[in-house]
């Protein structure tokens, strides 16, 4: 699964991206610090289920944290997007298409308000960082419908001549970025434009692209220099977008994980405070630096920065985690690996589906599933609940 980190110049994306990948990427409080994209692997938290079955779990693609399982989530952060990027302003907007295969957006914003719609500093509470939340939308949607738009009338003179259906061309030009046939069949019953799509106007095809946009980008806002922004200001942004605006510190976050990687405080993301590991080591300068964090942490009851990955990975996404083994009894590989994968799988997804994600073959030979916390049998129809631990029968 990969999450995008988009948003105007300046506002803190690449001190997120860092925040939360602990890799080291240019910061600066200018706009276009980033030019070229960077890409890293974050952890989202899920329980361990090692714990529950008093066993210790031996992870292949991620650690365990105490009974914690901290499970990969890849992070792309891109260049700075200006208004009108999709009409060549600022870096244009090319490396949209380094997005095309992200499956959700963090949108950051300037919460504080402390810098311009392009990015430039000023005075704090200044600009509207809601103007930020439409603009973005706004410059994804014409970002897809200038992709649709290439050659559209004569496509759409072909196909209804060719009695083809509408949703299969879409998508068929918008496969590329993501953009799967249910989304488009969402957005078009939701919007219902007129039948023939020799007759639709500009107005309709951005609505229709606003719509897909909705449903294959869905965007979860991270609400960052929280530090910096006053109580009402947050209020009433979170407010004005709902439960998938998150207030974060990224900046805190990356002090926190620095300071917790050189050994100097004990630190778990996500928490809402931190241990000093030895007070006498500090000198004077990094004692008020750790006080401005704790500060800041406890002001929000975290950082935000795993909430937020969090948030959109189970709520905006509806993710839920799944660990396939092979051997039933002692939940293991054939290497005697306990619980060596956590796979992060959309709701819905069946046996079947996870066979597949293992292994082709092991999805074409299926026979049928052992659901190991039950130890029932299951068809390939089993929808998977959060937690399952599952193992695959297969003919081979
Ligand atoms: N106060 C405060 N400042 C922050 C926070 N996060 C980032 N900053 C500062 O914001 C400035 C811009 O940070 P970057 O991470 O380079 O921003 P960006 O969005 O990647 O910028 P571009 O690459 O130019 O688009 C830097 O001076 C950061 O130190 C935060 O949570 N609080
Ligand atoms: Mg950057």
């Amino acid at each position: 699964m990969q999450i995008g980190i988009v948003g105007k110049p300046n506002v803190g994306k690449s001190t997120f991206f860092c925040s939360a990948t602990l890799a080291t990427v240019e910061i600066a409080s200018y706009p276009f610090t980033t030019i070229k994209s960077n890409k890293g692997v974050g952890y989202v938290r899920g329980e361990c289920p090692h714990v529950e079955f008093e066993t210790q779990c031996m992870p292949r693609n991620a650690g365990c944290d105490d009974g914690t399982r901290l499970i990969p989530v890849e992070l792309l952060d891109v260049a700075g997007l200006v208004p009108d990027a999709c009409e060549g302003r600022g870096l244009g907007n090319q490396f949209l298409d380094d997005l095309m295969q992200a499956d959700a957006l963090i949108h950051v914003v300037d919460a504080s308000g402390a810098t311009d719609i392009e990015g430039n500093v000023v005075t704090p509470g200044s600009h509207d960082p809601l103007e930020d939340v439409k603009f973005l939308e706004k410059e994804i949607s014409m970002w897809m419908k200038g992709i649709l738009n290439r050659g559209w009338e004569r496509s759409a003179r072909q196909s209804h001549m060719e009695g083809r259906s509408v949703d299969s061309l879409i998508h068929e030009r918008l496969t590329g970025l993501g953009v799967t046939l249910s989304h488009v069949n969402t957005a078009l019953r939701e919007i219902q434009p007129p039948e023939n799509p020799q007759t639709w106007d500009q107005d309709t095809m951005y609505h229709l692209c606003d719509t897909i946009r909705k449903y294959a980008k869905p965007i979860m806002v991270a609400l960052n220099k929280a530090d910096q922004a006053d109580d009402n200001a947050l209020d009433r942004l979170v407010k004005a977008i709902g439960p998938m605006a998150v207030p974060t510190c990224a900046e805190t976050e990356l002090a926190l994980k620095r300071a917790a990687k050189s050994g100097l405080i004990d630190y778990h993301p996500g928490d809402a405070s931190f241990d000093i590991i030895d007070p006498s080591r500090l000198n004077t300068a990094q004692s008020k630096a750790l006080d401005i964090l704790k500060e800041n942490i406890e002001r929000f009851e975290g950082t935000g920065v795993q909430k937020c990955l969090e948030t959109a990975t189970y709520q905006l996404l509806d993710r839920i985690i799944v660990y396939p083994v092979e051997d039933e009894t002692h939940l293991t590989d054939h290497e005697g690996r306990v619980l060596p994968d956590a796979f992060m799988v959309p709701r819905g997804t069946t046996a079947r589906d996870l066979a597949y994600k293992v292994h082709t073959d092991l999805g074409e030979n299926f026979i049928r599933a052992i659901n190991v916390r039950t130890q029932r049998t299951v068809g390939n129809d089993y929808i998977l609940q959060d937690n399952d631990i599952i193992t695959i029968v297969s003919r081979r």
